[in-house]
């Protein structure tokens, strides 16, 4: 599936992360846990190139966590200094975690460090960017939210006398590449339900968990079988589930929505949709 899902404020929010990094000594790129390879903007990446790099997985809990483990080995050994981080229900672990990091990244050769640090945020649209934000600082300074398109325009942000964090807009790039990872975009919330539908995206999930677990289907909606046309499936999921129309079939729409919800609130399990080892998840 293509979507196409580039509104002017992303172009404008590209312009400004290019205009603020002159003043920001370290990038933290947020990527999801359950695509960690497929949510890594190109466009963020070659703007940030030049400077410091930490990338974060977001939502672990959500994600499979031997995978995770997997995949931050990969990064890591491809010397991207990575980190997952809860930013719902973490332990100050993580937060600790991420402030080691930041000072040895910035220490320079003599041992010495800036007196403060400026980071500037980027990332896919509501990938937890202003929740990490907000863990960090252990306030709500930014505002967050389930949909993606939350964040509009900059907001500087204090963490510590050391530490100052630039807030921005998720950006996606003009052209998403490949059929999976538009699905995967979607599955997991960086594009708006307006832009899709519902039940295609709903039945590319539902294909996918009947391949890799057929049992989170199962147990989830209490189905003897999962049925191997998604139509068939959102039919009996929906059935089960109560969701009719007048004349006695399923609501399909609803269904999907339902699904999808399940999904992003790990309801079905915890997936990790880029498998480790299996190359660029932008297809084309
Ligand atoms: N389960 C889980 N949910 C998270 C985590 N981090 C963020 N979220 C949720 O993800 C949603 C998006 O979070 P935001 O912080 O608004 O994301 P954002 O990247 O700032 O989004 P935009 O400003 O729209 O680009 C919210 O519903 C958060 O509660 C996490 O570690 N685990
Ligand atoms: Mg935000």
């Amino acid at each position: 599936m293509s979507v196409h899902w580039y509104p002017g404020h992303m172009a404008k929010t590209k312009r400004l992360i290019r205009e603020q990094l002159r003043l920001c000594d370290l990038v933290f790129e947020l990527a999801d846990a359950r695509i960690p390879e497929s949510s890594r903007n190109p466009l963020l990446l070659e703007i940030t190139a030049h400077k410091p790099r930490m990338l974060i997985l977001t939502k672990p809990d959500l994600a499979d966590p031997a995978r995770t483990a997997k995949w931050l080995q990969i990064f890591n050994a491809q010397g991207v200094p990575a980190l997952k981080f809860n930013a719902v229900r973490g332990g100050d672990s993580d937060v600790s975690a991420v402030t080691r990091a930041v000072r040895s990244l910035l220490e320079s050769p003599a041992g010495k460090q800036k007196p403060v640090c400026r980071a500037v945020i980027v990332g896919i649209p509501n990938v937890g960017k202003s929740s990490f934000i907000n863990r960090l600082t252990g306030k709500r300074a930014a505002q967050t939210g389930k949909v993606p398109g939350i964040t509009r325009g900059k907001q500087w942000i204090r963490v510590n006398r050391r530490l100052e964090l630039l807030d921005t807009p998720g950006t996606l790039w003009p052209k998403l590449g490949g059929p999976e990872l538009g699905f995967k975009l979607a599955v997991t919330g960086a594009v708006p339900e307006e832009v899709f539908r519902r039940e295609e995206v709903a039945g590319w999930l539902i294909s996918w968990l009947r391949h890799n677990c057929p049992r989170a289907l199962r147990q989830r909606y209490g189905l003897p079988a999962v049925p191997s046309a998604t139509a068939d499936a959102l039919e009996v999921i929906g059935r089960r589930r109560g969701l009719l129309l007048p004349g006695g079939k399923a609501d399909h729409d609803k269904t999907a929505a339902v699904v999808l919800k399940d999904y992003r609130e790990g309801a079905l399990g915890r997936f990790t949709l880029d498998i480790p080892g299996e190359g660029w998840g932008n297809d084309e």
